[in-house]
């Protein structure tokens, strides 16, 4: 089904319509066959990198698109409808790259930013740990400095491309305790003392290695922290206020592609001489569907302009996040109820969409997490 979307320029327009083009045939022929066999489709980031999707929000002069995040996120939005682990793998890398690009000297912009966002390397972002992922303050994985050389150790928990990074971005802990003590460090992930885990097995987005990545001994030069030391809980909150839009973006994708296999499926079979879609048990299920996706889609283009603007977004992405994967679970698990005892096999995809929406809820902040940003706004709110 066609999505109605207004572009403000003709660029934005091109942008989101080649992605829907290489989605639609590159993303859709080996969704199923990939998730099956649960292998990453990597020559297919190389695809998008080179076509410029791994780095579209970044600057151009690195090799960025130079593209304000509201068509980003309907780039995602896009990549999504036709297989969530690769809109979330464009996500999490635009993620990774977010400490150098934002807050990376000039020197080590120029050193290491293309490389990042010019298309061939793939980032993972190591916030999490095994004991610690909504109280994200209280990591405990160190970063101890000794002649201009920091040594880390520790353990990451749930790291999306685990075994399939290229480089890291690391939180570590550099001083005192809590949000204070932390700093990040830019990090390629072939450096000896980087143990990636055996893979998760998951619930859904079978196609993405997620894992535990353990530090020991892993020594990194000096000019590889991002920012000021003691910054670095600071630069996590503000890509993922950023990276959290992008999980919306996701959700909002994986709803589309529920709604439309939903409603192609109500108008095709027929109960009682007629097309399901024409009960309106069934067309009222649809409305709501098609409904409650405008609403994320709305919330997450005015958090995206805000950002654009260059206005405080925060409040705005939490509420983007927290409406738009609560609103993919229902989506999804509507869908599966249209398609009746089908939605329930693996023949059709609708199973899927549902056990991958599941997910949205969690990453990036829970949507507990993103319910407390959202009251302690209201709470400090002029
Ligand atoms: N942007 C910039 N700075 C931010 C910020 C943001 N979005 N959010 C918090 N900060 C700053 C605060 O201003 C504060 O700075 P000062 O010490 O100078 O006042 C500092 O960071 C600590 O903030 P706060 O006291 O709010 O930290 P908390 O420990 O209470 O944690 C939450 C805040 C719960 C919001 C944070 O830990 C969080 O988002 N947790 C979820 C983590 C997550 O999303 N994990 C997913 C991993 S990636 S899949």
């Amino acid at each position: 089904m066609t999505v109605q979307r207004h572009f403000a320029t003709s660029e934005a327009a091109e942008i989101v319509g080649l992605a829907s083009e290489i989605a639609d045939g590159e993303l859709a022929p080996r969704v199923d066959d990939y998730e099956a066999r649960g292998e990453f489709p990597r020559e297919l980031m190389t695809t998008l990198g080179r076509a410029g999707f791994l780095g579209l929000p970044y600057e151009e002069r690195y090799g960025g698109g130079g593209q304000p995040y509201e068509v980003y996120v309907q780039v995602l939005e896009e990549l999504a409808r036709r297989w969530a682990v690769v809109a979330e793998a464009v996500s999490v890398h635009t993620l990774s790259c977010f400490a150098l690009a934002e807050h990376g000297t000039t020197q080590q912009r120029d050193k290491w930013l293309e490389g990042l966002i010019g298309g061939e390397l793939l980032g993972g972002y190591c916030l999490t740990e095994p004991a610690g992922g909504s109280d994200a303050a209280a990591m405990t994985t160190r970063a101890v400095e000794t002649d201009g050389t920091y040594r880390i150790d520790g353990t990451k928990a749930f790291i999306t491309h685990s075994v399939v990074a290229d480089f890291f971005t690391v939180f570590a802990r550099t001083d005192g305790a809590g949000a204070g003590g932390i700093s990040a460090f830019l990090v390629p992930a072939d450096a000896s003392g980087i143990a990636p885990q055996r893979p998760e097995d998951k619930m859904g987005l079978n196609s993405s290695p997620t894992g535990q990545v353990v530090f020991d001994d892993l020594r990194v030069d000096a000019e590889r922290l991002m920012g000021e030391r003691g910054t670095g809980f600071k630069i996590a909150m503000q890509a993922l206020d950023a990276g959290r839009l992008g999980i919306a973006a996701c959700a909002v994708g994986l709803a589309q592609a529920a709604l439309d296999y939903a409603v192609d499926y109500a108008r095709q079979r027929e109960q009682f001489s007629k097309p399901i879609i024409g009960f309106q048990g069934v067309g009222f299920i649809l409305a709501d569907m098609a409904t409650s996706i405008e609403a994320a889609r709305s919330l997450m283009l005015h958090a995206a302009r805000l950002k654009d603007a260059g206005r405080p977004f925060s409040q705005a992405a939490a509420k983007a996040k927290l409406f738009a994967t609560d609103m993919a679970m229902k989506v999804t698990t509507d869908a599966i109820q249209v398609l009746g005892g089908y939605g329930y096999v693996s023949d059709y995809p609708v199973e899927r969409y549902f056990r991958e929406a599941k997910v949205l809820q969690i990453v990036e902040g829970t949507n507990q997490i993103q319910r407390l940003v959202i009251a302690r706004g209201l709470e400090q709110q002029q």
